[in-house]
């Protein structure tokens, strides 16, 4: 049965347009502000780093900080949105420089413990039951400063400890090659997935699969959603594109390589993904050119091209490729899948 997609995005989607070269160049926009935005975009799930549901919270008591979320809940309500997961952002503090759960300080290991337990807090607090886990700094950046394996065991046991401290809460790990280290620990969905079969509770940690971090490990986004998908782990998506393997891009949806996209939307469509109540969720920047007013289109039309995807993925003329798959005739299926994203 064709399914109905919901879509996500997180506050960060919308922004001023700093980056490591020059300032913001558009006005930032006040959070409230940013969820009036999201039911005219086409929106209905928020996605959460903790502290944009709750800034500050490192100066606040753990009662303080579930008051402010639970403020932040009727807010949700009053639009008719729902929060879709919480990020812990373990990227920006001092204490995580060296990293959060594998950083080589014991404090600092538990710092970050202490502020994913808050994390999971200001989710109960939201209505949702998902972690997302970028692990951005559990890495390295020279190979003799960490230890890889050490590293592992660390992850594992922080993991543990988290779904020790909820019993109902999915953890979601978002895998990424490189940036801001050098190198991950966590690169790819094989590696998120491993990491989770050696966890207390598999059942509970998944994966959030970002087309980008797909692409700049040299991967298909496609192939790594079957593999999480043939795992039962394929929780959310990061839908986005990027240019090749450099920095993080963020690009709005398809608008790289048409092809790959539409292929990511045939895996998902395939699966009934969404029909769980799994969301789409988005994770793309404007363009720093971009003028205020129109720095919410990269929403909007990656939204759009997802759905249109979808209705080409629908049209598709499965006994025609069946056949050809059968014969063996690649070249000929390669051009059908050609002709129809060119509208033939
Ligand atoms: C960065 C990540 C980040 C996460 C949420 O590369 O994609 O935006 O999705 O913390
Ligand atoms: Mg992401």
């Amino acid at each position: 049965m064709a399914g109905v997609y919901r879509f996500s995005f997180g506050p960060w989607n919308i922004h001023g347009g700093a980056d490591p070269f020059g300032p913001a160049v558009r006005d930032e926009i006040s959070f409230a502000e940013k969820l009036t935005y999201y039911k005219e975009l086409g929106f209905d799930g928020v996605q959460f780093h903790d502290d944009d549901a709750v800034p500050e919270m490192n100066d606040l008591s753990p009662q303080q900080i579930q008051d402010k979320a639970k403020a932040v809940k009727r807010q949700l309500d009053d639009l008719g949105l729902q929060a879709e997961f919480v990020a812990p952002r373990l990227w920006e503090d001092a204490r995580t420089i060296d990293g959060g759960y594998t950083a080589n300080d014991p404090e600092c290991r538990a710092y970050a413990l202490e502020r994913s337990k808050r994390a999971i807090d200001i989710a109960n607090a939201l209505g949702t039951d998902l972690i997302v886990l970028w692990l951005a700094r559990e890495g390295s950046t020279i190979r003799e400063a960490k230890n890889a394996k050490a590293a592992v065991d660390q992850l594992v046991e922080a993991l543990n400890q988290m779904l020790e401290y909820d019993p109902k809460m999915r953890f979601a790990i978002e895998p990424k090659p490189n940036e801001p280290m050098d190198q991950a620990y966590i690169p790819t969905t094989g590696h998120a997935v491993g990491l989770a079969y050696l966890t207390q509770d598999p059942r509970r940690v998944g994966v959030n699969i970002e087309s980008a971090h797909a692409i700049l490990a040299g991967l298909d986004p496609s192939d790594e959603m079957g593999y999480a998908l043939a795992h039962g782990k394929l929780w959310t998506v990061h839908l986005n594109d990027q240019n090749g393997p450099k920095f993080d891009e963020d690009k709005t949806f398809g608008a790289v390589d048409l092809r790959r996209a539409f292929n990511q939307v045939w895996m998902l469509e395939r699966y009934d993904y969404g029909q769980h109540g799994e969301w789409v969720g988005l994770d793309v920047k404007a363009m720093r050119s971009q003028k205020s007013r129109a720095a919410t289109k990269h929403l909007s039309n990656s939204r759009t091209i997802f759905l249109q995807l979808v209705e080409l993925v629908r049209r598709l003329d499965e006994k025609t490729i069946r056949r050809l798959i059968k014969e063996r005739d690649y070249e000929e299926l390669e051009l059908l899948i050609l002709n129809h994203l060119l509208g033939q």
